[in-house]
C-alpha cells in the first residue's frame, strides 16, 4: 500500500526543512554579520508570505535586477517558498534589454534595487508591478503559521536567460528537481560537508554563483563568505576564514599575477573549482606551482545545471573537464577521426525546455531526448571528457556569454553601418574578448567612438566590442559565410 505523504516544496523542504541546524551558519560577510540558518529560514519564510500578500501566486514569474547581497538570496529562497519562479537578470543589462525580458517572461512583479530608475521605468511603461528588495518584507520575522506552497519535483523553480544564436535571448526552464539533483550530486562529488566554508565572489544571476554555489552550500548544511564581487584584497582577506573556493578562470589569472596568494596563504583550503569557461593547462599548472592546489575543472551550462566534473580523489587533469556527473548520461555525436563531436547530455539535471518557445526547444533536443550542448568535445580512453571547440557561434568573456548575433543586430541597426561581423579575441584577463569588424556605407563617415556612444544604452558592457575594425568587405567563403577565424587573425595582429 502506497503512504500518502503531505504535499511539500520540494527545493525548500530539502534545503531548509526541519532537518536544518538552526544555529549553524549559513552567511557571513566581511563586516563581521553571521546569518544562521534559523534566521535565514524566518526570513525566507517571511519574503515569501509578503510576496503572496502581492498577489503572487503559484507558477508566476518574479523578474530580479538586483545587487548581490544577503537580502537576494532570501528573495531567491523566498520567490521558490512562495511557490513561484525566480527569474534572475544581470545587473549590467540596459533599460532596452529589459525590456524585452518583461514582455517575454511576463511577471507578476519586478523586483529592483532602491533608486533604479532605467528598468523601473521601462516596467511602468509595461504596467508591470515594481517592488525594491529593501521593501520586502524588512522586518524580515517570519509569518506566524506560514507553510512554503507546495511544489513538486516537476514545477519550475528557476528560469534563467541566456543568449540565443539568432540574438533573441531564451528563457530556460529549471524545475525543482533539476536543481536539487544536482547539487546533490555536487555536494557528493566534492565531497562538501556542514564544515566547509566556500569562499564566493561570483555573481549571483547566473547559474554558477546561485545555484552551482549556493545549493550547493545549503544542501550540505555549510556557510559561505559572501562578497560582493571579486576583489583580490578582499579575497586575500577572507582567506583564513574558508575552506573552498569557487569562480570563473579569470579569478585564477587574476589571482596568479599576485603574490599573496601562495601555499602558505592557501594551504589550508581543501577544495578549489573553477568552471564557466575553459581554464587554460598553462593557468592549471601554473596555479598549482604557486599554491599547492591543483584545480578541480567542471563543465555546466545554464539548461544543463553541471555535466561533467574532475574527481575529487584522483586526477584532476589540466584540459579536461572529467567525467560525467552520476545520472547524467553523455554522449559525442557524429565524431571524426580523433573522435571529436558535438556533446549530448541527458539526465535530471537536463532543462525541460524554453519559456513559452517550443521551437526552440524542439530545436535543441535530438529525438531520443539528448539535449544539444552546442559545445564539441573527445572523451579519452580513460573516459574523461575535453571540450575542444563550439559548434555555436558564442563569445565566453570572464565568464559571461555573448552571442556576436545579438551584437551584430545592434550595430548593423546604427546609420552609415553596412553590415559586421563579431568574434572573440583572445584575451589575457577575460579569456576571450568581444572585437567587431564593421563594413560602412560608402561614402559615411563613422568611427569607433560613434558606434561606442550608440551602444551604450542599448547593451550591457560586456557584450560591447573592446576592438573595432573597419573593413571595406567582410571575408566570407564560397558559401557566403563570414569567416570569422580570419577576422581574428586579422584582429590578432592588429592588437599586438
Ligand atoms: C566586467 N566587465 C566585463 C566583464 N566583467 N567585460 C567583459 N567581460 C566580463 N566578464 C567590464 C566592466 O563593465 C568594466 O567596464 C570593465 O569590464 C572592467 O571591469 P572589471 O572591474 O575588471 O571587472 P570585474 O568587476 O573585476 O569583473 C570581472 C569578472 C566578472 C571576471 C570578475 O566578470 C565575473 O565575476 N565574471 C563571472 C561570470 C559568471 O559568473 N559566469 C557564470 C555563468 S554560468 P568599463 O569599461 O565600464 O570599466 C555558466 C555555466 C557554468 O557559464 O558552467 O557555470
Ligand atoms: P552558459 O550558457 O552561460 O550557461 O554557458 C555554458 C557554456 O559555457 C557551455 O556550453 C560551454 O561552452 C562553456 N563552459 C562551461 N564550463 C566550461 C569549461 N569548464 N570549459 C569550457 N567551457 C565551459
Amino acid at each position: 500500500m502506497q503512504v500518502a505523504h503531505p504535499p511539500a516544496n520540494t527545493l525548500f523542504e530539502t534545503l531548509l526543512g526541519e532537518h536544518i541546524a538552526v544555529d549553524a551558519p549559513f552567511l557571513l560577510t566581511p563586516d563581521g554579520a553571521v546569518l544562521g540558518y534559523g534566521a535565514l529560514r524566518d526570513q525566507v519564510l517571511a519574503v515569501a508570505a509578503d510576496l503572496i500578500k502581492r498577489g503572487v501566486a503559484p507558477g508566476d514569474r518574479v523578474l530580479v535586477q538586483v545587487g548581490k547581497q544577503p537580502s537576494a538570496l532570501t528573495l531567491y529562497l523566498g520567490t521558490i517558498a512562495a511557490g513561484a519562479v525566480f527569474v534572475p537578470l544581470n545587473t549590467a543589462y540596459t533599460g532596452a534589454e529589459i525590456a524585452y525580458f518583461l514582455k517575454d517572461a511576463a511577471p507578476r512583479l519586478l523586483v529592483l534595487d532602491a533608486g533604479t530608475t532605467a528598468a523601473a521605468d521601462v516596467a511602468r511603461a509595461e504596467g508591470v508591478d515594481t517592488v525594491f528588495l529593501d521593501a520586502i518584507a524588512p522586518e524580515k520575522n517570519a509569518a506566524a503559521g506560514f507553510a512554503p506552497v507546495p511544489r513538486g519535483p516537476d514545477d519550475l523553480a528557476a528560469i534563467l536567460y541566456t543568449s540565443g544564436t539568432t540574438g533573441r535571448s531564451k528563457g530556460a526552464m529549471l524545475t525543482h528537481d533539476n536543481l536539487l539533483s544536482n547539487a546533490r550530486a555536487l555536494a557528493d562529488l566534492w565531497q562538501w560537508g556542514s564544515d566547509d566554508v566556500l569562499l564566493h565572489a561570483l555573481p549571483i544571476f547566473h547559474t554558477h554563483g546561485l545555484f552551482v554555489a549556493t545549493n550547493t552550500t545549503l544542501i550540505s548544511g555549510a556557510a559561505m563568505y559572501f562578497l560582493p564581487g571579486f576583489d583580490l584584497d578582499q579575497i586575500h582577506e577572507a582567506l583564513p576564514e574558508v575552506t573552498t573556493m569557487m569562480g570563473v578562470p579569470t579569478f585564477y589569472t587574476r589571482m596568479l599575477v599576485d603574490p599573496r596568494f601562495n601555499t602558505s596563504t592557501m594551504g589550508h583550503l581543501r577544495l578549489i573549482i573553477s568552471g564557466s569557461a575553459p581554464l587554460l593547462t598553462e593557468t592549471h599548472r601554473a596555479f598549482e606551482a604557486q599554491t599547492g592546489h591543483a584545480i578541480l575543472e567542471r563543465y555546466g551550462m545554464t539548461e544543463t545545471n553541471m555535466i561533467t566534473s574532475n574527481p575529487y580523489v584522483g586526477d584532476r587533469r589540466p584540459g579536461s573537464v572529467g567525467h560525467p556527473l552520476p545520472g547524467v548520461s553523455l554522449r559525442i555525436s557524429d565524431p571524426d577521426q580523433q573522435g571529436i563531436g558535438g556533446i549530448e547530455v541527458k539526465g535530471p539535471n537536463v532543462t525541460p525546455g524554453y519559456w513559452q518557445n517550443p521551437e526552440k526547444t524542439a530545436e535543441s533536443f535530438t529525438a531520443d531526448g539528448f539535449f544539444i550542448t552546442g559545445d564539441l568535445g573527445q572523451i579519452g580512453p580513460d573516459g574523461y571528457l575535453s571540450i575542444v571547440g563550439r559548434a555555436k557561434d558564442l563569445v565566453i568573456s570572464g565568464g559571461y556569454n555573448i552571442y556576436p548575433k545579438e551584437v551584430e543586430v545592434e550595430i548593423d541597426a546604427l546609420p552609415g553601418v553596412l553590415e559586421s561581423a563579431v568574434f572573440g579575441v583572445p584575451d589575457a584577463d577575460l579569456g576571450e574578448a568581444v572585437a567587431a569588424a564593421v563594413v560602412l556605407t560608402p561614402g559615411t563617415e563613422v568611427g569607433a567612438d560613434d558606434i561606442m556612444r550608440a551602444l551604450k544604452d542599448r547593451l550591457a558592457r560586456y557584450k560591447q566590442p573592446r576592438q573595432i575594425l573597419f573593413l571595406p568587405a567582410l571575408p566570407r567563403n564560397a558559401m557566403g559565410k563570414v569567416q570569422k577565424n580570419d577576422l581574428r587573425v586579422q584582429a590578432t595582429s592588429r592588437s599586438t
